[in-house]
């Protein structure tokens, strides 16, 4: 036995979520994942992504080392380099690029919310760079958390494992069962629905969450607003609010009133497809049948009417007094310290510069959230130097080839660069094209503190190094180690310093939370008796003033999606079906995990999925490769035909790439969902969300290969 080897229990984040498991290490080697039992969110499950770790981790196609790239850009030639060499090597180019053309030509991108996240705002805002950006901020979550704050002053998550089990959930654009997102895990919520919670699904998908539900509202994708605007009238004109906690804690019920008053049944069965009786009787026990959890997803961002989108559908918790009470939504909030971002150390000027902030006063602006950079702006600025140059970009986590939108576009602003550097565990396509590849840490190989703020009841738990492999390294040890190259504010402090400052308010340090492992609060609910909620007014802001002060509607309204039948018909004539991308897969995230045998094989090709009737009229059949196009593109998938979709929509997989492919691209223009999407304008005017869901396409079959064998690879994919 290797010093260091036993059994450990630490917390799987292949996702967002959080699974508590037992590590076996073996031989400095992690040899076996587990679900550990003793955590309330996964109780002794895990997923099959989670349990893949170890093949994973020591998969043959991992990065081990930091390489430079050695021939033309995108050529793929690498060669091997120390990190020193790597680091000082980068750090004099980020110090040239600063004197040059200014900080604020060094960007930096991350992926969805991982660990390293706040670091990297550390990063930017010590070198002086307002250009950070993570695809959330404008089209996943962010919109979701800063409305929740605007109108009831907190983000709040269901009440899943608390001691009152919810009655009726309210899914919205949203397939917990897969994705589990934001801390909040898969396995509650089906505890919650197999206990007898009764649900309701607004999805244009039966979904895996859907098919647990007993009411579906299969909606053309886009349309959420109105649907939640005629919920909202229901609601009110039917009676069915909570008439004492209107009263005593919300403000402006009669400007909203008179806002949805055209918003019948009948009006929006019309725009959504909905059928009024589906949309009544889900507003009926959604605001009767109490507790209700209104458990939302990622669908209600990715449009360019996002803001409105969001409060919609926020406001029907406001009404229905579903708010901070057992069973129902209840508030998340950090138990520890916020991570020390070092936001005063960019300078005021540095704000002025932030690509976007101009114009998304909720994306970028002194109000925002977590201000960051738009990314078509600034994406733009990296191929066009307008507004200015943006030379360098620095991506921990994130492949933007595959999951930014607008895919060509990606790949010339990419190529534009004078610097790109990438942090990955896989090369992946983006990695291709980097000057700089470096190897980073996998969960098991951190130190890390992981809080789950957004779950009931919030909990932290400690996340030790078990194993190393290669020269990987963790992401926040990369940054520091440049910092300190550049002679950056707080390069000094040590991560452990950071994370024993975060935990100052639970009275514990790094080291001792690592011992306890987990630490959890005490749930606590209807605080508002005693305060009032956290807004201006004390209240749930129905109609917000802080968004009239911005300059932005206080009350919802519905806009029609920019690519749809109803608003382009012309469009409509070449493109008659409506696209929508992105529902999440149990064995991927995003665009990892396909070069894991065990994840691939259950799931191997990108899928489109589209219902008989649809199908029929395109003469495709199930399991037929199809090619799906939009007025930007084509990518080839598989058909997958199923009575589970709403007819004339077509939903299909994001973030294909196929690692066994040859090239340097490894095919990420074959299947890739966002060469068909669009990243231009209009944009929200708030957050700046564009459209991923809900456009046009067209789909048509595309000749079997040889004997009807299922090729490796789409057909007809040149490279
Ligand atoms: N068309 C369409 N596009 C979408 C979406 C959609 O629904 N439709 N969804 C969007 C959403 S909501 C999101 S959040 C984004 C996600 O977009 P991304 O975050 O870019 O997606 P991932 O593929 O998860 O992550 C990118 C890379 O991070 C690497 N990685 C994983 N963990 C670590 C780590 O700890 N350190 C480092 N250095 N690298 C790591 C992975 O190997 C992978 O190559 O995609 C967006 N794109
Ligand atoms: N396994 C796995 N888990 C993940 C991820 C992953 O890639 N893989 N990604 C993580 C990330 S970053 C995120 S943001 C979350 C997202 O997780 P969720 O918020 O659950 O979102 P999705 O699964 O993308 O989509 C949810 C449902 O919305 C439906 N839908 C599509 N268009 C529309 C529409 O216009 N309106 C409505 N009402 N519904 C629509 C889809 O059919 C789908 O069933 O998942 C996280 N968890
Ligand atoms: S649900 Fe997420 S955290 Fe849990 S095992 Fe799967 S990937 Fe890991
Ligand atoms: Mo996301």
């Amino acid at each position: 036995m290797a010093p260091g080897d036993g059994e450990f229990k630490s917390i799987c984040r292949v996702c967002h979520g959080g699974c508590a498991a037992r590590v076996t290490v073996d031989d400095g080697r992690v040899v076996k994942v587990r679900p550990w039992p003793g955590s309330p969110f996964n109780r002794g499950r895990m997923c099959v992504k989670g349990l893949a770790t170890p093949q994973a981790m020591y998969h043959p196609d991992r990065l081990t080392h930091p390489l430079r790239r050695v021939g033309p850009r995108g050529a793929g030639r690498f060669a091997r380099v120390s990190w020193d060499e790597a680091l000082s090597d980068i750090a004099a180019r980020l110090d040239a690029f600063r004197r040059e053309t200014g900080p604020e030509s060094v960007a930096l991108g991350q992926g969805t919310g991982r660990h390293h996240y706040f670091h990297v705002i550390r990063f930017a805002n010590t070198f002086g760079t307002p250009n950070w950006y993570e695809p959330g901020l404008a089209n996943c979550f962010i919109p979701r958390i800063t409305v929740s704050n605007l109108t009831y002053g907190g983000f709040v998550t269901g009440d899943y494992c608390g001691e009152t089990p919810p009655r009726t959930i309210l899914f919205w654009g949203h397939n917990p069962l897969v994705s589990g997102p934001d801390g909040k895990l898969a396995f509650p919520v089906r505890d919650a629905l197999a206990k007898g919670a009764y649900g309701i699904a607004v999805d244009p998908r039966r979904s895996e969450t859907a098919k647990h539900c007993g009411l579906w509202l299969p909606i053309r994708p886009g349309t959420d607003a109105a649907l939640a605007l005629a919920m909202i009238r229901a609601i009110i004109e039917e009676g069915w609010y909570d008439r004492e906690f209107v009263e005593a804690h919300t403000t402006g019920f009669e400007e909203l009133r008179g806002r949805v008053a055209q918003a019948t049944p009948a009006w929006a069965e019309a725009i959504t497809g909905v059928p009024a009786a589906s949309l009544l009787e889900a507003a009926r026990r959604y605001a009767l049948d109490r507790p209700s959890i209104l458990d939302w997803g990622v669908s209600l961002e990715q449009n360019p009417n996002s803001l409105q989108t969001v409060r919609a559908v926020a406001i029907l918790r406001g009404l229905t007094g579903n708010l901070d009470v057992p069973g129902g939504d209840v508030f998340g909030s950090e138990l520890v310290a916020a991570y020390p971002v070092l936001r005063q150390a960019l300078p005021p000027e540095a704000w002025a510069k932030r690509i976007g902030a101009d114009r998304f006063k909720l994306l970028g602006g002194l109000r925002a959230f977590m201000p960051s950079a738009h990314i078509p702006g600034l994406f733009s600025a990296m191929r066009t130097g307008d507004p200015y140059r943006v030379r360098a970009l620095l991506l921990f986590g994130n492949n933007p080839l595959a999951t930014v939108a607008n895919s060509r576009g990606v790949l010339e602003s990419l190529r534009a660069l004078d610097l790109l550097v990438v942090a990955d565990h896989f090369p992946t396509p983006t990695a291709a094209l980097a000057d700089y590849v470096l190897p980073a840490a996998y969960w098991p190989e951190i130190d890390q503190i992981i809080e789950l703020p957004f779950v009931a009841p919030r909990a932290v738990f400690a996340h030790r190094k078990l194993a190393t492999v290669g020269e990987c390294r963790q992401n926040e040890l990369i940054l520091n180690d440049l910092a300190r190259r550049l002679g950056l504010p707080g390069a000094n402090e040590s991560l452990t310093d950071i994370l024993d400052q975060r935990l100052a308010p639970i009275g514990l340090t790094f080291d001792e939370l690592a011992e306890r492992f987990m630490v959890m609060a005490e749930p606590r609910y209807r605080c508002y008796t005693e305060k009032g909620f956290r807004t201006p007014s004390r209240k749930v802001e129905l109609s917000c003033k802080a968004l009239a002060r911005l300059g932005y509607d206080p009350l919802p309204s519905y806009a029609e999606p920019p690519e749809s039948p109803v608003s382009a018909p012309d469009l409509a004539r070449d493109f008659p079906l409506v696209l929508t991308t992105g529902a999440r897969r149990p064995e991927f995230f995003h665009s990892d995990g396909r070069q894991i045998e065990r994840l691939r094989a259950r799931r191997p090709d990108p899928l489109a999925e589209l219902g008989p009737e649809t199908a029929a009229r395109f003469a495709i059949a199930d399991g037929d490769w199809i090619m799906v196009k939009s007025p930007r593109g084509e990518i080839r998938l598989r058909a997958r035909v199923t009575r589970d979709i709403r007819e004339g929509v077509v939903s299909i997989d994001h973030g294909w790439w196929f690692p066994e492919r040859g090239g340097t691209d490894h095919g990420v223009f074959a299947s890739n969902a966002n060469v068909l999407t669009n990243d231009g304008p209009p944009y929200d005017p708030a957050f700046g969300s564009y459209q991923l869901r809900g456009l046009l396409c067209a789909v048509a079959r595309i000749e079997p290969v040889a004997g009807g064998v299922a090729p490796a690879h789409p057909p007809g994919d040149a490279a």
